[in-house]
């Protein structure tokens, strides 16, 4: 068990998910990429506290202890950074350098967000609510430090889906992740998702934070002109998983897998191109589609023709968004969406062996579905017949 998360920058931590490695559903807490501007803050539970106030009718001091008390609900949620990808724009564009890593899926547990509000009783001029976490510092065109703070328009901060989080895939959140508490919004870019939240403001006028103003913003052009516009929910968007770019196969039966996920929509399918996008066939998803939820899928491609190819994907969400081929440039260094090639060379003197060798792949999948279908687990041993048939 060598898998770990892939460090692109140590201090603070930033790093990937092992997506190569991934073959179940949930992103393992452990391996879960983290996205961090500042160090992390050290927090003493016993007097740590979450405060609401600003435009409310009641102030609220909560501990950990409240909050576990009150009802809980649990929502899965794919989370992608917003910079996530960004290793692969040409020309290079500043910031962390992202692979394709920078994006998990969890199972997320805490009170529903509406719930606390109500309790705090927003005032009629509250325009939106600004989430504050424990961590500060200071930012490339801002020396003097700041905390992390972003807002959220009052309709998605009281949709039954966003949570004020205790937990991640059953555990207590780890410190990396926002211990004692985070907020979750499904389907959106994971800047919205404000670790270590110490303080819920309800105010009066758009906040201009530096996290949403400077950083994380993205261009639109409309008829006035063209507006700066913070990101937010998340595009329709793929990744090839195995075989790995630049990989060498063999002929006979190769499976193309990866993810894909769609924001606050479900996937309605995956098509994969294996001729540099000439042709599309569908790809199967593995398991349910849902809102908020990343799909696994894979492609069985039987490989006949010795030489290099290039392998693309593209999503298409539940409302007939597709996929990019390329990427927009008012995202500028943001929502890295587009279907990236995977060139793979097939040495016609090789067997594929892919399906043997993806035996683990293929044994969660068993496993994850009998869950799904019968909750329980399988106590299965598979013989693999070399394309002769299970
Ligand atoms: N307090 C705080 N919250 C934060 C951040 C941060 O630096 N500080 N990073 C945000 C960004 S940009 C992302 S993508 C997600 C990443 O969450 P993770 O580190 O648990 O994967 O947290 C968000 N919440
Ligand atoms: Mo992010």
């Amino acid at each position: 068990m060598n898998e770990q998360r892939h460090v692109i920058l140590s201090s603070p931590e930033n790093s990937e998910t092992p997506l190569a490695q991934m073959h179940s559903l949930v992103t393992p807490n452990r391996l879960f990429f983290v996205r961090n501007h500042f160090d992390g803050p050290t927090i003493d539970l016993a007097s740590w506290r979450l405060r609401i106030g600003g435009c409310v009718e009641k102030e609220l001091e909560l501990t950990w202890e409240q909050l576990d008390a009150m009802p809980q609900r649990s929502v899965f949620a794919t989370m992608e950074c917003a910079g996530n990808g960004r290793s692969f724009l040409q020309p290079a564009v500043s910031g962390v350098q992202w692979g394709a890593g920078a994006v998990g899926h969890a199972e997320w547990s805490g009170v529903p967000l509406a719930f606390v509000v109500k309790r705090a009783r927003l005032k009629p001029e509250t325009c939106e609510l600004v989430f504050e976490g424990a961590d500060s510092g200071t930012e490339t065109g801002h020396p003097e430090p700041m905390p992390f703070a972003r807002s959220m328009p009052l309709a998605k901060a009281c949709d039954e889906s966003t949570l004020l989080a205790l937990r991640m895939n059953g555990e207590r959140l780890e410190p990396e992740h926002g211990l004692p508490l985070r907020l979750l919004v499904p389907g959106w870019y994971g800047v919205a998702s404000v670790k270590w939240l110490t303080r819920i403001e309800a105010v009066r006028t758009p906040f201009e934070g530096y996290f949403q103003t400077v950083k994380y913003v993205r261009q639109r052009r409309t008829g006035r002109g063209v507006v700066t516009e913070s990101v937010g929910p998340m595009p329709v968007k793929s990744e090839i998983v195995r075989p790995r770019d630049a990989s060498q196969i063999g002929i006979g039966a190769t499976r193309i897998f990866g993810m894909a996920w769609a924001g606050e929509q479900a996937v309605e399918a995956v098509e994969v191109s294996t001729d540099g996008g000439v042709s599309w066939q569908r790809a199967e998803l593995i398991g349910p589609r849902a809102p908020h939820c990343w799909n696994l899928w894979e492609y069985l491609w039987e490989v006949v023709a010795p030489g290099e190819h290039t392998l693309l994907s593209r999503a298409i969400a539940a409302d007939g968004r597709v996929q990019p081929a390329r990427h927009d440039p008012d995202c500028g260094g943001y929502q890295i969406d587009f279907s990236r090639p995977t060139t793979v060379r097939v040495d016609p003197t090789l067997r594929s062996d892919d399906i043997l060798g993806d035996r683990e792949a293929l044994q969660a999948s068993l496993q994850e579905m009998a869950e799904e279908r019968f909750r329980m687990r399988l106590d299965v041993e598979l013989a693999l017949t070399h394309g002769a048939g299970i």
